[in-house]
């Protein structure tokens, strides 16, 4: 069953913890910023070997100081205007992060509202997609968790679920 829960996503201990990051892999703000944070210096470290990440697809990294065992971190679209395939692109963050998880044998899984905070992706259709792909793949997850940072949002993900 897919769960909707507001909190801050570094707090939940499960197998793995989606960021959405930038290209770079090498940190920002929002949840990008407090993954970081909250994992400590040897992330960076770490994603320094990485060799940055394109948009829509995933890179691993270990979790370290965060109560999650793993992050996968992904790159979602800049919305710009929802004409510059922004929705495929964001489908592909939640399917290559799903896959992935699959294949590593994670039983549980939590995502961000990937690209609904700086990269300006409106919430409606971003959770769309997000529960869209969640529902696909529910059938290989113990816990698969949309994480929402605000109660509106919170609410959004439900609405669309019900
Ligand atoms: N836990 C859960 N969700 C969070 C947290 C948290 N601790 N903090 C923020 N959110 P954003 P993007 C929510 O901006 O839009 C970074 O600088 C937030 O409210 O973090 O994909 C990267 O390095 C929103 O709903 O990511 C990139 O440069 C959602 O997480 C850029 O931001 C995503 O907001 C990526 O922008």
């Amino acid at each position: 069953m897919i769960e909707i829960i507001q909190t801050d996503i570094t707090t939940l201990k499960v197998d793995a913890i989606v960021n959405a990051a930038n290209t770079s892999l090498l940190g920002g703000g929002g949840v990008d910023g407090a993954i970081h944070c909250a994992a400590g210096p040897e992330l960076l470290v770490f994603n320094k070997t990485l060799g940055g990440c394109e948009v829509g697809q995933v890179k691993l990294a270990p979790g370290f100081n965060l109560e999650a065992k793993w992050v996968i971190h992904t790159v979602g679209p800049v919305w710009q205007g929802g004409i510059q395939g922004e929705a495929e692109l964001l489908r592909w963050c939640y399917i290559n992060a799903l896959e992935l998880a699959v294949r590593k044998s994670f039983g549980e899984i939590a995502f961000p509202a990937i690209s609904t905070g700086i990269y300006g992706f409106p919430i409606e259709p971003a959770a769309k997609i997000a529960l869209t792909a969640m529902k696909k793949y529910e059938h290989n997850f113990t816990r698969i968790i949309a994480c929402c940072f605000s109660l509106a949002d919170a609410d959004v993900y439900q609405a669309l679920l019900d």
